[in-house]
This record gives C-alpha cells, sequence and structure tokens, in this order.
C-alpha cells in the first residue's frame, strides 16, 4: 500500500544510487578481505549483489557481495583466508566405487573443499549422491537430519534406460547434477570452447579407412543395432570392440578412430541431451561423426550443425552410405565437416571430479532455499 509505483518512480534514483555507493564500499572492502563464511545468510547483501551494475561487480570479482562488517585484525589476514574453504562438497559416495581427484584446481574454482569423510557430514554444504550407487532400500543413504543449509544433490550420468528408478527418491533432493542441460549443475559428457591463439591448429590426421565404429555393448533391440545391420549392407565398416571380440587399448583407440574418415556415433539409448564421449572422442580425434541420438536439433544445442552427419538426415541407411561414399570422393565437401575446428576445440569432461566441482561453485554462488520435486517424472517421465 505505502510503494504505489508513483512513489516508487521517484524513489528510484534515490535508492539506485544509494546501491551504487554501497556496492563500491562493498567492493573497496572485499579487495582488502576476502573472507566469506558460509552459510552466512544476509538479505541485505543479497540484494546489493543482484542490484550492482554488472560491470562493477566484475571489476573485483566478488559479484558485491562480502561481510559488510570489519575490523582490522580480519584484514591482517587477508593471505591465509584467501585459500580457506567457504564451501564444502561431501561426496557420499564415489561413482561406481572409483575414486577420483579432490581438487577443483582444472576447474578456476576457489575456497572449495571436497570431501569422503562422513564425519563431515554436519559441516557440508552441499552432499552429492551418485545414483547407481543408491541402494533401493535408501539403507546407504544418511540417518542424521539433514542440517538447514545443506543441500542434497541427485548425480547421474547414465539415461534414464540404464538407471533403476528409486521411487523413494522422488522429492528427496535439493539440486540434480546431470548430462541435461536443464538440470541444476549440468556436466555434459563434453562441450565445445573457443580457440586460443596458444592452439595449435587443426591437421586433420592420415585417413586409411572410412567408417568405423567400436561398441562393447551388443543389444539387438537397440536401434543402433538395427540401423548397422542395414546400413553394413551397402558400405564397409571397421568394428572394433567387445562386441566385435577384439576390444582395443587406449592407444589403439586413439590410432584407429583418428584413421577413420567417420565414426558411428551411436548412443545406446536416445534421450535429450544425452551425448557422451561417443561423439566427443571422434571430434577430438579428428573424425567426422555419424550420429544416432536425440533430434539433429538437440545436437546443435550443444555443438555446430556443420560438424556431424544426423541418420535422420537420411531416409534409409543406403542413403546415408551413399552419401558417405560421395563424400569419401569429394574432398572439398569432406573437409567442411571440420571448419569448426578453426573456432573451437573440444573439451572433455572430467567424470563425477566435475559433478563435485562444479557443484560446489554452485553453491558458492547460490545460497537461497532450493527443493527438487518430482524426479521421477522429471527423469523417467
Ligand atoms: C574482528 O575479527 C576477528 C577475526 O574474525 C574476531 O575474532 C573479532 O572478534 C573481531 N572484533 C570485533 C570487534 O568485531
Ligand atoms: C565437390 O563438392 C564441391 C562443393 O559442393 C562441388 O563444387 C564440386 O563440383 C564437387 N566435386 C565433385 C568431383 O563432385
Ligand atoms: C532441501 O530440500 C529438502 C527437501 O525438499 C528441504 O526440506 C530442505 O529445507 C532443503 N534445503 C535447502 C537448504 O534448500
Ligand atoms: C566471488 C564470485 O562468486 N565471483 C564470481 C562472480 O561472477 C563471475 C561471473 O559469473 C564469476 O566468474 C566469478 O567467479
Amino acid at each position: 500500500m505505502s510503494s504505489s509505483p508513483c512513489q516508487w518512480t521517484t524513489l528510484r534514483p534515490f535508492v539506485f544510487s544509494s546501491l551504487m555507493v554501497l556496492c563500491f564500499v562493498t567492493l573497496f572492502f572485499t579487495y582488502i578481505n576476502f573472507e566469506m563464511k558460509f552459510p552466512s545468510f544476509n538479505i541485505f547483501v543479497d540484494r546489493a549483489r543482484q542490484s550492482c551494475p554488472p560491470v562493477l561487480c566484475a571489476a573485483g570479482d566478488s559479484n558485491c557481495s562480502t561481510e559488510l562488517h570489519h575490523n582490522h585484525t580480519q584484514e591482517i589476514q587477508v593471505e591465509a583466508v584467501d585459500t580457506e574453504p567457504d564451501t564444502i562438497v561431501l561426496i557420499w559416495m564415489w561413482p561406481f566405487g572409483a575414486k577420483f581427484d579432490l581438487s577443483c584446481s582444472d576447474f578456476n574454482i576457489k575456497k572449495c573443499q571436497l570431501t569422503d569423510d562422513k564425519a563431515l557430514y554436519d559441516k557440508a554444504h552441499g552432499v552429492l549422491f551418485h545414483h547407481r550407487d543408491i541402494h533401493g532400500n535408501l539403507e546407504n543413504m544418511p540417518k542424521e537430519p539433514r542440517p538447514w543449509f545443506q543441500k542434497w544433490v541427485w548425480f547421474n550420468m547414465e539415461s534414464p534406460a540404464n538407471s533403476g528408478l528409486i521411487p523413494e527418491l522422488d522429492d528427496l533432493f535439493n539440486l540434480t547434477s546431470n548430462y541435461r542441460l536443464d538440470s541444476n549443475i549440468p556436466v555434459p559428457y563434453g562441450h565445445l570452447e573457443p580457440v586460443t591463439p596458444e592452439d595449435e591448429s587443426f591437421k586433420m590426421p592420415v585417413k586409411d579407412k572410412l567408417v568405423c565404429w567400436i561398441v562393447s555393448n551388443w543389444n539387438t533391440q537397440y536401434r543402433r543395432v538395427q540401423f548397422y545391420d542395414e546400413m553394413k549392407e551397402h558400405i564397409e565398416i571397421h568394428t572394433y570392440g567387445n562386441a566385435f571380440g577384439n576390444k582395443l587399448s587406449d592407444q589403439d583407440y586413439t590410432k584407429v578412430v583418428s584413421s577413420c574418415k567417420f565414426y558411428l556415433s551411436f548412443e545406446n539409448s536416445v534421450y535429450k541431451d544425452y551425448i557422451t564421449e561417443k561423439l566427443y572422442s571422434p571430434m577430438k580425434l579428428g573424425t567426422v561423426p555419424v550420429v544416432l541420438g536425440p533430434s539433429r536439433q538437440n545436437y546443435e544445442d550443444h555443438i555446430p550443425g556443420d560438424s556431424f552427419i544426423h541418420v535422420d538426415d537420411f531416409s534409409t541407411p543406403k542413403e546415408l552410405a551413399d552419401r558417405l561414399l560421395y563424400l569419401d570422393k569429394n574432398k572439398t565437401e569432406y573437409t567442411a565437416y571440420f571448419d569448426w575446428t578453426n573456432r573451437f576445440k573440444v573439451q572433455g569432461d572430467f567424470y563425477g571430479r566435475g559433478s563435485a566441482c562444479e557443484t560446489c561453485r554452485y553453491l558458492q554462488r547460490n545460497k537461497r532455499y532450493q527443493a527438487f520435486h518430482e524426479l521421477n517424472k522429471w527423469y523417467w517421465g
């Protein structure tokens, strides 16, 4: 009632300049004191952060958020507190039991402490749960109450087809971390980053094979198997992997994939954003991926449209085979599939560690209350 639009309009310049001054003061203190205690909810600080002009915020790399109360004792401690963690992420279970390095230094993330020490449960700001390691009866989940500031993160990199639904998980988590771009903490299997002058320019590897495919998991129900069975009638496909009884070492993998003009990046199941290393590895090795997975449009959310061939662009496997045979003869058109390498390079993912570090970054930036409802409908629905 007291804040009619009219009053607000007249007040706005005053409020705005006050915020600018506040930001400046905040920024000034931030510069000399990086200490930021978490959890430290402060509505006032939070508003200041949102209202700060971005350019001002960026200057101090503080986003205008910091403690507003200082004293001389704290200022002297600048060096020490800069490395002191302000956010703890507890890895409740190692993904598939496989440990990873607990450092976030590759991610340009500071003040994060990753730990697998369950004794830190009461202090942890986030707890990461790997879906495939959660027992159906939840007996391996925390028994103690969740501290009020703590967020539980659901982490999964397998597609719904390869993950069992657990009804009890529906309303248990605060955040999701998944290859899906619409999860709270997206961790795709790879992504493209701009090239820098330091990067070596792309050189196409020597090619002595036309089409290659490496597959370990053979299931005649899979769309990829049906597609392959028909396609191989029209073009020679060099096959490797467990399914064909010739598993490749990592070294051989690199050698084989880079020596093929095309690689069949066929996903085991077809889901939105489920685009795995089957795509990113050949791209990185200088081989054109022929993709089978979600729609072309969905692939183009992740990589440029002229960097791959989609099976859905052809009405039959034979038509696709004919196109590949044509491209084998036309160097100009084949080479055009590498135009993207002038602009981007492939960045692979750090399974598990990527999610843990990005979770920490997310928690540092988002301290508000959050809950994720209806996980099962979102993922399996
Ligand atoms: C100043 O900061 C130090 C370190 O955080 C704290 O121990 C002390 O109580 C503070 N003093 C005042 C007057 O706020
Ligand atoms: C190869 O492709 C280019 C570009 O589409 C085209 O101009 C050229 O005629 C093609 N050459 C052959 C031999 O098909
Ligand atoms: C996390 O989600 C749970 C369950 O919805 C909720 O009770 C809790 O308050 C949430 N915590 C935070 C910090 O958002
Ligand atoms: C301290 C802090 O959170 N700084 C972040 C402010 O926002 C920029 C851009 O989003 C980040 O790069 C900083 O790390």
